[in-house]
């Protein structure tokens, strides 16, 4: 999986917001997710106008959002046209799939009007990804999920048998996954399957809240990372954009060494 280009996995994909973004990746040569975890409508906004261009998919927390409303999905879904990027709401449901269903398309977000995709936890079973499945063939169009199959921070609970069985349960569902969150290589083999990777700044370091970071090299050589979540190591910085830069090229210059064979 780590040896094929992301051109030659996109033939492979059996779910379309695999194949869309492995497409967005080789176009603007970049595998960078900027993860948006800012408060306000206008910040967001301003922050995609910078990064826009260096992204190939934006993450989102639209619950921590206090000004969230339906233009500003409108402008989102915008900007997402403009600058070329698919976006990812992080919503990491995690009920049973009647409830998920429900939170996926109605209350105040109605994500599923908006998001291409969404992160989903496997912990209540395979009816949350029969939830989403089921939204998508109800005419919400062609969605994708990645489902969490490992976390960056210190302590969680999920144990080598809990990723492995998240991995069997997802292979039923190949046109809804788009891929895994996760931190390892060897968590999943599919090629078809997108390996998106949070936990990532310049140095090896932590937040005072458990977040474990890893650098971009060693994501992407060691850990199989096909696509990296930056978040506050870019929308902190002094210049986002400048950073979203640096990020991208990292990132896209691993890459090609790891496609290359040449580690
Ligand atoms: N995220 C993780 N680790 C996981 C799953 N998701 O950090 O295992 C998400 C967080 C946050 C982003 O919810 O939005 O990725 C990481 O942000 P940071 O780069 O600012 O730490």
């Amino acid at each position: 999986r780590t040896l094929l280009t992301y051109e030659q996995r996109s033939e492979l994909s059996t779910n379309t917001v695999a194949k869309r973004l492995f497409h967005i990746m080789s176009a603007k040569k970049s595998n960078l997710c900027l993860s948006i975890d800012l408060t306000s409508t206008i910040k967001i906004l301003d922050m995609i106008e910078k990064v826009g261009e260096h992204i190939c998919l934006l993450k989102t927390h639209a619950d921590i959002i206090e000004d969230f409303n339906t233009d500003f999905t409108v402008s989102l879904k915008n900007l997402a046209k403009k600058f070329n990027f698919l976006i990812l709401e992080d919503r990491k449901f995690a009920d049973i799939g009647n409830t998920v269903a429900l939170q996926y398309s109605k209350g105040i977000h109605k994500i599923a009007e908006w998001a291409d995709c969404v992160t989903v936890h496997s912990l209540p079973g395979e009816g949350i990804l029969k939830a989403i499945n089921n939204s998508c063939d109800n005419g919400i169009g062609s969605r994708g999920v990645f489902l969490l199959a490992e976390m960056s921070s210190e302590g969680n609970l999920i144990t080598t048998e809990y990723t492995a069985q998240t991995v069997k349960m997802a292979s039923k569902y190949p046109n809804v996954l788009t891929g895994f969150v996760c931190q390892t290589k060897e968590s999943f083999n599919d090629p078809r399957y997108i390996q998106l990777t949070p936990g990532v700044q310049f140095e090896c370091s932590k937040d005072e809240l458990g977040q474990v970071y890893n650098t971009p090299e060693k994501v992407i050589l060691e850990k199989g990372a096909d696509v990296v979540v930056v978040g506050r190591g870019i929308v902190t910085a002094k210049n986002p954009e400048a950073q979203a830069v640096l990020y991208k090229n990292v990132l896209w210059s691993n890459y090609l060494r790891r496609v290359s064979g040449k580690i």
